[in-house]
């Protein structure tokens, strides 16, 4: 018997991996071993004549001869696979194990005879690529579902994960006929009422700290066990926090599930859990905690407890002001006439300058508008008569996401830097940009 079997609840990725190792593997059947997401379960159940499964029980772990192991490769993810694990973590000779997957390698990782583990945004990109190096073609429902997977696992081809590979596999499938309106019909399905109750309870409970320069907000509510989908209300959460990481805490029945994203990755989601005995990623992550006859509020602080020492442990460094200003800072005397005034910043290679009476920052001119004045014949004047006030300033230990909301605010392309009264540097658009490029930046 040949068996394919993906994560325990396994996602869109994980489903159609499972349908293109189904083709790959001639005879090779799908073995569902630990249930569907939420959008999953009902592609699958709609789609069961074209996709197979069996469920684990109608497979007999002894007789496996090829194990066929996508988008997941942790033994501990496998699901209700017992039996079968065993004889994968002992080596047995008799049986062979494919592995296929992009996720990053761990300790508990299955030994394989063949291994196709590469950083892809989907495990679905991968299959395909091999589906396609065999000439084989899909029909527009298999092009639909293999879209539908690499559209959730790469946020459809926004998230860091994503690579070219991912987006030549989605031109593909299109091309094929995959069908928009059933993938967007799956891909984000409405909101259950369940879903909306835990959002709002948990918008209630919202409280945010500021550990180590980055925003983290904590939400916490009981919900139902009936209650599927958190990780999407968690997301939503972290939209509307407006914070750089967001964790909440769900009381479930007997077990309290914790759930993390992290906006940015600043603040490492998936270590932070790690003291829970959770983990995933460093921008998601999942945690569940038995809560058994302790007082669920309690149990809810000790982990907010773990979770902030985990935080404040992370070497949590965003860039600041002072690493991508200008200093010192050229400057110009408010009665420095234009002609000198042009030369200076010819000389500096700048398009403007802070004016400075007795240290003290009075205004700022730049070159356009010494063009116009010259442009009106005012070349007589002098760097007070046609400086800008008032003049955008922020700090040294100011955030880049300071500065670019700050720019972005004012509509100006030059902050001054200020220590006290003191001009200390000067960031500019360009500065901004190559942080936010990352280009040469630390
Ligand atoms: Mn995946």
């Amino acid at each position: 018997m040949k068996v394919v079997i993906a994560h325990e609840s396994a996602d869109f990725d994980a489903f159609a991996a499972a349908a293109l190792a189904t083709r790959l593997y001639e005879g090779a059947v799908y073995v569902a071993t630990g249930g569907f997401g939420r959008g999953v379960r009902a592609f699958a159940t709609l789609h069961r004549d074209r996709f197979h499964y069996i469920d684990v029980a109608s497979m007999d772990a002894a007789k496996v001869t090829l194990a066929v192991l996508v988008d997941v490769r942790r033994l501990s993810r496998l699901g209700k696979v017992r039996a079968l694990q065993e004889r994968i973590v002992r080596g047995d000779p008799s049986l062979e194990v494919h592995v296929w997957d992009h996720h990053a390698a761990s300790a508990e990782d299955a030994p394989a005879t063949l291994a196709v583990v590469e950083r892809v945004g989907s495990t679905t990109t991968l299959l395909l690529e091999e589906l396609r190096a065999r000439g084989l073609e899909v029909d527009h429902v298999e092009a639909t579902l293999y879209a539908l997977a690499i559209h959730a696992d790469t946020g459809s081809l926004t998230f860091a994960n994503t690579t070219a590979r991912d987006a030549s596999a989605l031109a593909w499938l299109m091309g094929r006929g995959a069908d928009l309106a059933v993938i967007n019909r799956f891909l984000d399905p409405p909101w259950s009422a369940l879903q909306r109750g835990a959002l709002e309870r948990a918008l209630e409970s919202l409280t945010v700290r500021v550990l180590r320069g980055a925003r983290v907000a904590f939400v916490s509510a009981e919900v139902s066990t009936q209650c599927e989908g958190l990780d999407e209300v968690c997301s939503e959460l972290l939209r509307l926090s407006a914070c750089d990481a967001l964790f909440s805490l769900w009381t479930q029945g007997p077990k309290l599930r914790v759930i993390a994203r992290s906006r940015t990755g600043l603040v490492d989601v998936a270590s932070a859990l790690e003291g829970l005995g959770g983990g995933g990623h460093r921008t998601a992550a999942t945690a569940a905690v038995r809560v058994e006859s302790r007082d669920p509020s309690q149990v809810i602080a000790d982990c907010s407890t773990v979770i902030e020492g985990a935080v404040l442990a992370q070497r949590i460094a965003p860039l600041r002001v002072s690493e991508l200003m200008s200093s010192p800072v050229h400057s110009v005397l408010p009665s420095a006439d234009l002609r000198a005034l042009r030369e200076s910043l010819r000389q500096w290679r700048h398009s403007g300058a802070p004016v400075l009476r007795e240290r003290k920052l009075v205004g700022i001119v730049c070159a356009a508008d010494l063009d116009r004045a010259e442009a009106r014949g005012d070349s007589a004047l002098s760097a007070a008569a046609i400086m800008r006030q008032p003049v955008r300033t922020t700090t040294e230990d100011a955030t880049l996401e300071d500065a670019l909301d700050a720019m972005a605010k004012w509509d100006v392309g030059r902050l001054l830097v200020l220590r006290g009264d003191e001009v200390v540097g000067i960031v500019t658009r360009v500065d901004a940009r190559r942080a936010l490029y990352r280009e040469d930046v630390r």
